[in-house]
């Protein structure tokens, strides 16, 4: 399609306005169709970026710029009017010295290449809950991520219509090409610190420039869907969250929907896929990394998954830590940065199978495995990724899609803490359930690239780096929330953790399939069984409500692990109230203060 198809005023003048200053060669509308995608594909193909890989059908390999493998956090800014709009959480940047710097850069950017319109949805087209967003890009390896990622095309168009409300999101790989210069089968991108990953809160709107990698440039997922929509959600009265959804089915046939707030890689994906080892009992995926929730007019929250597909962590995946992950990414999927072996398969780091001979790693260097040599690179980078459409997950619900939403019974909050943390404990209320979220923090592990490993980072809601505004706000929108419903109806709220260690450093719970015995008392909790008792931190399972048939842990460690920990919670409080809280000054509600105090005098009593 061409701009005259664009029958939306508002979004035909965004375009030329945008193609007079970036000056690319063409303007391309997207219309979501297959053959749309394979055309683009086969550019990318053709260009030497893109690998087609013959084990998989309609699959292809690309391999990043080293300086593109990852979400910039540092070059990430929430450019609202004021600093403090955007809180002590967030990096801003006066907004109209942003625009000029990156206007300057956006000047002639699309020289030499195509510049694609992307109407796009979050969310099923036409949900009340969704949301419509436009990119324009000029990558077409974005183009193929967002059409699996999100619903695409001439259907968005119509839902919007001639004057429907959109998120305009910009986004260039910021490298132009001259007269007759092609990328020469490398990825384009800008150097680091050219790279503008930028959202204006009170209009709406994102420039992303310089990037072409996952978060920085799809840019409906963490731009949109969580920082945009955040500031979208408080103002309207709803929630947009970086959760995962799922369905749980006890062995009586009864269904519960449960979201999970889990800091970035700490296997919100692997839990939305879980396969259960607790007979009877079934997990079915809604979504993996998104959740927006509004209340029905029964009182419940409802959520949606936004996204359509998957963009999931390679390294890590197998058979055994996510069998439905692996079935998903058989076919029409997009890998990123993985090693590709010689009978054209892709290969990454624990995929539960060595390396089959020689490979080509992820920075196009011939790698031979030495399982001897610990100081060995790995073939894939530690962020490589699948993009997978979700429809294409065996465990994926019937009710995916559904448009009305799903109604959530629980809330589950979690993060990578080797001590101190339960493997599960329930608030005592839906405020204190928002203490809980507030406090949420994890372990750093080598994903997180610009952090020291082996670190905790406060990580509230699992929202630090994707909320659009001030964090004191953002807590005060959940106590309000609160105050919509009565909370029988509220989802009741959890706090897991399925990394404690031993002093040996070992991890005392085994997680993965395991897990499913924790959902199963939550499952329970919800349907009101007397499964709990009360302790200083909140409701923790009665002796014997988990169940332990078959499980290998000790007995030993857990009880260990279903203990409070009085001294350790006792330094958190002092964590939190000497390191955490004070950096959110007037914004941090009361309620959390007196969550705290409250909290520190139950344990003193
Ligand atoms: O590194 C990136 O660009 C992607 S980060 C990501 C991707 C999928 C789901 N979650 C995340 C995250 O960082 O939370
Ligand atoms: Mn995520």
């Amino acid at each position: 399609m061409t701009i005259n198809d664009i029958k939306h005023p508002k979004v035909k003048a965004w375009v030329e306005e945008v193609a007079k200053l970036t000056t690319p060669d063409s303007v391309y509308v997207c219309d979501g169709s297959q053959k749309e995608y394979d055309t683009l594909m086969k550019k990318l193909v053709d260009a030497g970026i893109g690998m087609p890989l013959a084990k998989r059908p309609n699959s292809v390999l690309f391999r990043s710029d080293p300086t593109d493998v990852a979400r910039v956090e540092n070059r990430t800014y929430i450019a609202s009017k004021t600093k403090e709009a955007a809180g002590p959480t967030n990096n801003w940047i006066d907004p109209e010295e942003l625009k000029k710097t990156m206007k300057g850069l956006y000047a002639g950017c699309m020289k030499g290449r195509t510049m694609y319109v992307i109407p796009f949805s979050m969310g099923p087209v036409g949900s009340n809950i969704a949301k419509i967003g436009i990119e324009i890009t000029d990558s077409e390896y974005v183009v193929c991520n967002m059409d699996i990622m999100t619903r695409v095309g001439t259907k968005v168009l119509d839902v919007l219509g001639t004057s429907g409300e959109f998120v305009p999101c910009l986004h260039s790989v910021g490298k132009p090409l001259a007269k007759g210069e092609t990328d020469g089968g490398k990825w384009p991108c800008a150097p680091l610190d050219s790279k503008y990953i930028s959202h204006f809160p009170e209009e709406r709107t994102i420039w992303s420039y310089g990037s072409g990698y996952g978060g920085n440039a799809l840019l409906g997922k963490k731009c949109f869907a969580l920082r945009i929509a955040s500031v979208i959600a408080r103002d309207e009265g709803w929630l947009a969250e970086h959760m995962l959804i799922l369905k749980l089915t006890n062995p009586k046939g009864e269904v519960k929907y449960v979201t999970g707030a889990f800091p970035s890689a700490c296997g919100k994906t692997n839990l939305a896929m879980l396969i259960p080892t607790v007979p009877g009992w079934k997990v079915e995926t809604i979504g993996d990394d998104i959740a927006w929730m509004k209340f029905g007019a029964d009182g419940r929250l409802y959520a949606i998954n936004p996204e359509a597909g998957f963009f999931g962590v390679a390294p890590g995946t197998n058979e055994q830590s996510n069998k439905n992950a692996m079935e998903s990414i058989k076919s029409n999927t997009i890998f990123t940065n993985c090693a590709l072996t010689k009978d054209g398969d892709i290969w990454w780091e624990q995929i539960g199978y060595d390396a089959p001979g020689e490979l080509v790693d992820w920075n196009g260097n011939k790698w031979v495995q030495d399982k001897g040599n610990k100081e060995q690179k790995p073939a894939a980078h530690p962020n490589a990724r699948f993009t997978a459409p979700a429809k294409q997950c065996p465990a994926v619900a019937k009710e995916w899609e559904d448009p009305k939403g799903v109604p959530i019974s629980a809330i589950l909050f979690g993060g990578r803490r080797p001590s101190t943390i339960p493997l599960v404990h329930q608030s005592k209320s839906w405020n204190h359930g928002v203490f809980l979220g507030s406090i949420v923090g994890s372990e750093i592990t080598a994903a997180a690239l610009d952090l020291k490993a082996g670190t905790i980072r406060r990580d509230p809601f699992a929202m630090l780096p994707f909320c659009g505004y001030n964090m004191g706000d953002y807590f005060a929108h959940w106590i309000n929330v609160g105050k919509k419903s009565t909370e029988d109806k509220l989802p009741k709220i959890f706090y897991v953790n399925w990394f404690r260690k031993n002093e040996a450093g070992k991890f005392m719970w085994p997680g993965y399939g395991e897990n499913s015995r924790v959902l199963a008392w939550v499952f329970d909790r919800c349907n009101g069984v007397d499964n709990a008792i009360e302790t200083p931190i909140g409701y923790m399972p009665k002796d014997g409500t988990i169940n332990t048939t078959g499980l290998d842990v000790s007995a030993d460690d857990m009880k260990k692990i279903l203990t409070v920990d009085v001294e350790g919670w006792k330094k958190e409080i002092a964590d939190i109230r000497e390191n955490h809280y004070p950096k959110f000054g007037a914004h941090l509600p009361k309620e959390l203060a007196a969550e705290l105090d409250g909290l520190e005098k139950r344990l003193n009593a």
